[in-house]
């Protein structure tokens, strides 16, 4: 039982203040504000298609070029939006404190834009800015960060300025016009971790050598739904280590999958670009 309002803020800051060892595991809403679409409920479907099954190995094998297009408008949306003030927010924290890690689902790129250090950010899905081979032997990784598409096939199409839950289907481009490899001619696919693959294995390692480093004091659950793991299970390591945790949500719902906010010290509802500023400074 909670000594405390859970939405107490001089309680939070209070808990900050005397915080070293901080994670914060982000998600899809910390980039809402940004104008990008999260991935479930509003927002969370790209031309009728829901987005989580597009991120998959299967929806890739079944049909690379709806799956590429799909990639492609996230890749424009994502390096033509801007970050917003939650990502400048955490990144001020981690230039203040050395002790503090950010865990972030998220694969726009907006945090290292907002100047977040990149040894302190570990990006465990990936990245839209790199495109990688799909064949067995090669081992070719490009990073790629322009906002031009990657083929001229995968220009946007004038239908697609509205991205979202429009009924235009995407047209089907031949195998060949989409992303190809330099090195073998092989299919390229985008850098990202899709369901049913490992994340990235020194990332984990990294993670987990900072978790054995001492206890946790603050765990912080940024815009994410906390449903997809390994990630969501940062949560409760860090809990298992002493940390309180504080959840910032659009969306406090009682749906315990949700982040254990169930357990949460404290619970900060709105737009993370409004309280994370508000609340770390
Ligand atoms: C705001 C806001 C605002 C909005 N301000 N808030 C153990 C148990 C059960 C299942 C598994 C398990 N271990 C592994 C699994 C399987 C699977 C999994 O987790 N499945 C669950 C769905 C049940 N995990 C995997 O497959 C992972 N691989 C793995 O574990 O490999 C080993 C293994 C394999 C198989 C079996 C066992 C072990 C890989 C997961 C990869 C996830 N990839 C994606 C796509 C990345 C590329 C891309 O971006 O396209 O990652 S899926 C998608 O979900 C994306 C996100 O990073 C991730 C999380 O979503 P997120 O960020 O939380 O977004 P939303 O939309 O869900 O939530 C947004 C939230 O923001 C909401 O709460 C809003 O309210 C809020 N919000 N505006 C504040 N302004
Ligand atoms: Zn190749």
């Amino acid at each position: 039982f909670l000594e405390h309002d859970p939405t107490d803020m001089s309680s939070f800051k209070a808990h900050l203040a005397q915080s070293k060892r901080i994670l914060a595991l982000c998600g899809a809403g910390l980039s809402a504000s940004s104008g990008l679409a999260t991935f479930r409920g509003a927002g969370g479907l790209w031309k009728t298609h829901d987005a989580m099954s597009l991120a998959t190995p299967q929806a890739f094998t079944k049909d690379p070029s709806l799956v590429w297009q799909f990639y492609s408008a996230r890749r424009q949306a994502a390096f033509s939006a801007k970050p917003n003030a939650a990502h400048h927010a955490l990144a001020a924290l981690s230039i203040k404190n050395k002790d503090f890690i950010t865990v972030t689902q998220n694969v726009d790129g907006l945090s290292p834009r907002a100047g977040h250090p990149a040894e302190q950010l570990f990006p465990v899905h990936g990245s839209l800015s790199t495109v990688k081979c799909t064949s067995v032997f090669c081992n070719y990784v490009e990073f790629n960060n322009f906002e031009m598409a990657l083929t001229p096939s995968l220009a946007p199409q004038p239908a697609d300025a509205t991205e979202v839950d429009t009924d235009v289907q995407p047209p089907n481009i031949p195998l060949e016009q989409l992303p190809r490899c330099p090195k073998c001619a092989g299919l390229l696919r985008p850098g990202v971790v899709w369901f049913s693959e490992t994340l990235p294995a020194d990332l984990l390692d990294d993670i987990d050598g900072w978790m054995e480093k001492g206890p946790v004091d603050l765990c912080l659950v940024i815009g994410t739904s906390g449903r997809v793991w390994p990630a969501a299970g940062y949560i409760d390591q860090c809990r298992l280590n002493g940390a309180k945790v504080a959840i910032v949500n659009m969306e406090i719902s009682s749906d315990p999958a949700l982040g254990g906010v169930a357990d949460a010290d404290w619970l900060f509802e709105g737009d993370c670009a409004r309280i994370l500023p508000e609340i770390l400074e």
